[in-house]
């Protein structure tokens, strides 16, 4: 027996060699024939039996299942010749259709003629379907007349039905257009307008005093002196400006209140009904507090002014700034400019002044007030035996952040430019 090495497997695809090389390894295999109208034979040494042809049947249906069939044996010279034949209707690829040029560009004009006056898009398919069967000479003119028969289509289209209506090019011309992202107001000018609203409905007059202002209007018209300690009070920032011989130096507005002499100066003769909404600054920063902040204040003078018109109108404030149930509370405090002074509460919107966990106590600060003192009246060129009036500031960033629903606990994210916190409101 030749070594297998010596093998010469001149047709590898020859898928009977695979299966006797597999099984029967010491029968070499020389070559495959293919003879026109005979099986094909694989030529192997030695001799093989037919339970060996059966095995062999095996593992071709094993491996090509239903494609090959080994037909018999026959033996030459010692040899074994292995008859087969593939199944053609399973293992071969059907014949590719050869090409029939069965239509003369004559037909062609003709079948374009007999189309309708106003040919369609399926026309134009079934024309372009007829080109494989011209020969090729005649397919340029083919496709001229079919562009021809296009363009007269596109011509003959009505306008709307062009529109393109894949989801890119959709255009509806009646739609409601896309929503540009619109802004809104800032929440803390929200709140100001809300004020302003509610004090108009009582007969304030909304003003605006300078926000860079005069220590005079800030502190000495107030009743607080150069050096001062109550000063100390609001943490001021000055600016780096010449003194005005008669006003003194230039600082921050610290609160609302240099409303009041302004006010006082600009109407001359009460009555007066002032809400001044301004922005100030005090040097200090943490959760209920902000360089920058805003507060409003009011201011009545008028004769027979007293305390009680200052507790009604508190009273009014806090029912229309959060709800019919809320209440106000004054207790005895000390500012320099209003005599008695007072410290003014709101009820918690939430427990009603019980106490809970937000309010611990019932009750929110949100600013001070009192009876505009004698000596600011002075200041302000009117007769304080003649006149009172009573005066109120709060901070808005406080008034805004105890409305029911917000349980705000730090102001600062209002100034942090932050659209994830400001789109909230
Ligand atoms: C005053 O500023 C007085 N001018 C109020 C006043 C007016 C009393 C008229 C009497 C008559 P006070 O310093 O307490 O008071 O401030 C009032 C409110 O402003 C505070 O309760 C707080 O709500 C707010 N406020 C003060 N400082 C800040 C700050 N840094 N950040 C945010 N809010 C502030």
């Amino acid at each position: 027996m030749p070594p297998k090495n010596q093998l010469k497997i001149s047709h590898r695809s020859n898928p009977v060699s695979q299966a006797v090389s597999r099984l029967y390894p010491e029968h070499a295999y020389q070559k495959t024939v293919t003879q026109p109208g005979c099986p094909n034979i694989a030529h192997f040494h030695g001799f093989i039996d037919a339970v060996n042809q059966a095995s062999v049947q095996t593992y071709l249906d094993q491996k090509y299942p239903g494609q090959i069939s080994v037909t018999n044996l026959t033996y030459a010279n010692g040899d074994t010749l292995i008859h087969y034949h593939p199944n053609l209707e399973t293992s071969e690829k059907p014949a590719t259709p050869k090409k029939n040029f069965s239509l003369t560009l004559t037909d062609f004009q003709q079948h374009l003629q007999s189309l309708s006056a106003s040919p369609t898009k399926k026309d134009l398919k079934t024309l372009t379907g007829l080109i494989p069967q011209l020969l090729a000479k005649d397919r340029a003119a083919a496709g001229e007349l079919i562009n021809q028969l296009k363009t007269k289509l596109i011509a003959s289209t009505p306008q709307s039905s062009t529109i393109n209506h894949q989801p890119s090019a959709w255009l509806d011309l009646t739609a409601p257009g896309d929503k540009p992202p619109i802004g809104h107001l800032h929440p803390i000018t929200q709140a100001i307008f809300k004020i302003q609203k509610i004090f108009e409905s009582i007969g304030f007059t909304r003003v605006r005093y300078p926000e860079v202002d005069w220590d005079y209007y800030v502190f000495e018209s107030l009743n607080m002196p150069p050096d001062h300690p109550a000063r100390d009070e609001w943490e001021t920032f000055f600016i780096d400006t010449p003194n005005h011989p008669q006003y003194g130096q230039m600082v921050l507005t610290t609160h609302t209140s240099n409303g009041q002499v302004r006010e006082m100066e600009r109407v001359k003769q009460p009555p007066i009904r002032m809400l001044n909404i301004a922005k100030c600054y005090r040097r200090q920063e943490d959760v209920t507090h902000t360089a920058m902040f805003h507060q409003f204040e009011g201011l009545v003078i008028d004769n027979g002014i007293g305390i009680v018109h200052l507790k009604g109108t508190l009273d009014y404030f806090a029912k229309a700034f959060y709800g019919p149930q809320a209440q106000s509370r004054i207790r005895p405090f000390m500012f320099r400019f209003t005599e008695p002074s007072f410290e003014v509460d709101f009820s918690c919107v939430y427990c009603q002044g019980q106490g809970c966990r937000f309010c611990k106590s019932g009750w929110h600060e949100v600013g001070g007030a009192g009876m505009v003192h004698p000596n600011v009246l002075k200041a302000g060129g009117i007769d304080p035996h003649r006149y009172t009036g009573f005066a109120f500031g709060w901070g808005i960033e406080r008034v805004y952040t105890l409305q029911p629903g917000l349980e705000l606990d730090d102001i600062r994210p209002f100034y942090q430019n932050s659209l994830h916190f400001l789109d909230q409101f």
